[in-house]
């Protein structure tokens, strides 16, 4: 089948963390696709990914890296999909450094930076499906249940509190 979201990272030690938005994407039932594909090591093949996966018909691309975090943005610069970058920690400040050079992109060439790491890789997933989601509505009316079943989950949490933590 071909992949609806494509994932890259710029190493494969990113790919622990990156995991997360796969296994969000396969809960939600969303084709989906990782390479390890540098901007800095590996322009050229990352350039060649990206074009590929835009014509196999990829609509988001989700793209992880840490330190100077250029993936999300190069790959933001060859394609009009939306593309998610994943800050990662490690470097000299533990991912503010990746966070920054994810998220200050100039004026023209969007990327929707998420928080850092494992919670940024889950909600990457979770925002491509949202723009999936415009023009599918059986995924639309997954993301909605998978909301219920969050507030559920927080319900639930709320009622093991026992009287006396209450104050
Ligand atoms: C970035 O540099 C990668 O995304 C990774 O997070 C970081 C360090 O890469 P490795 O030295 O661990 O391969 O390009």
């Amino acid at each position: 089948m071909s992949p609806r979201v494509l994932i890259l990272m710029g190493s494969r030690n990113d790919w622990e963390v990156l995991k997360d938005a796969g296994r969000e994407l396969e809960r939600l039932g969303i084709a989906w696709r990782a390479h390890v594909a540098s901007a800095h090591r590996s322009l050229v093949r990352t350039l060649e990914l990206v074009r590929n996966g835009e014509a196999e018909g990829v609509g988001v691309f989700i793209c992880g890296a840490g330190m100077a975090a250029h993936l999300a943005g190069v790959v933001a610069a060859t394609t009009i999909r939306p593309v998610i970058g994943v800050p990662l920690t490690g470097g000299v400040a533990d991912g503010l450094d990746a966070l920054l050079s994810t998220s200050q992109m100039p004026g023209g060439v969007p990327v929707a930076t998420v928080a850092v790491g494992k919670a940024g890789a889950r909600n990457a997933a979770l925002l491509a499906a949202q723009i999936l989601a415009l023009g599918d509505r059986d995924l639309d009316a997954r993301l909605r249940c998978l909301r219920v079943e969050q507030a559920d989950a927080i319900a639930a949490a709320d009622a093991t509190l026992a009287e006396g933590d209450r104050g």
